[in-house]
């Protein structure tokens, strides 16, 4: 009557079973994340030579933004590194496929000014505008000229949330109309292996598998600098790098 002794046994079997393939898709699952690619390249921007002034920007046409006292961030130079340079893998073996970031990519308007000031961006990936300034923006976006938006942003509306349909290798060009100084710059890749340097100069780069590749620099108003670098195995897989911008080449 009592059949439990054979289940018993069938159950064991049955796990056994079970554990016949998962142990080898275990073990498949580790070395696919040992296999991930940790290559890194650390870097910095130089600017040689005398930096450019930063002159005292006029912004007495809004009593709110000349609150705050800001100068031309056009060329920021802090003891030869360079400020808001995007540097980006041009070519090279990333891994496919690259799906762009659910969460968007955000530029905050605060003390009239666009923070960041130069942003990187996956195709696809939204990006955000917030207004934190007591007074009125517009934001008007264009890609190589042509129109992607164009909002008005009052005190304490909602962020606005805004769809570039950009491509890689666009530059969006995020102006305000109301504030003839404020430029932001969105620049867009088809892949996440980009930073942008802060006032240090440097940026970091990671998960790049070995291989060759071109990195390329690009900044508003300085251009385009690029650099060959191979990422190796191993302890190789972590290299440095140095792109430079010129006085005497400034137009
Ligand atoms: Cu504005």
């Amino acid at each position: 009557m009592c059949d439990s002794p054979p289940d018993m046994v069938s159950v064991v079997h049955a796990v056994l079973a079970r554990l016949a393939w998962a142990l080898p898709v275990a073990l498949g699952l580790l070395t696919a994340a040992h296999a991930d690619p940790t290559g890194t390249v650390k870097g910095t921007v130089i600017f040689e030579g005398e930096p450019p002034d930063r002159p005292r920007l006029h912004r007495e046409t809004d009593p709110y933004c000349a609150r705050f006292d800001k100068f031309s961030e056009d060329v920021i130079v802090t003891r030869g590194k360079l400020k808001d340079v995007l540097v980006r893998v041009k070519n090279g073996p990333l891994p496919a496929p690259r799906p762009s970031p659910a969460l968007p990519a955000m530029i905050d308007q605060k003390e009239c000014t666009y923070t960041p000031r130069v942003i990187g961006l996956v195709a696809g990936q939204k990006l955000v505008v917030r207004n934190s300034d007591g007074t009125f923006h517009n934001v008007h976006g264009t890609i190589a000229g042509k129109l992607a938006w164009n909002k008005p942003a009052s005190p304490k509306d909602p962020d606005l949330t805004l769809d570039p349909g950009a491509r890689a290798g666009d530059v969006i060009d995020v102006v305000c109309d109301i504030h003839p100084w404020m430029h932001a710059y969105a620049v867009v890749q088809d892949h996440t292996a980009f930073a942008v340097t802060g006032e240090d100069g440097t940026f970091e780069l990671t998960g790049l598998p070995p291989g060759s590749y071109t990195l390329e620099a690009w900044h508003p108003t300085l251009g385009t600098r690029s650099l060959a670098i191979q990422i190796g195995k191993g302890a190789k897989g972590s290299v440095t790098a140095r792109l430079s911008y010129r006085r005497d080449e400034m137009k």
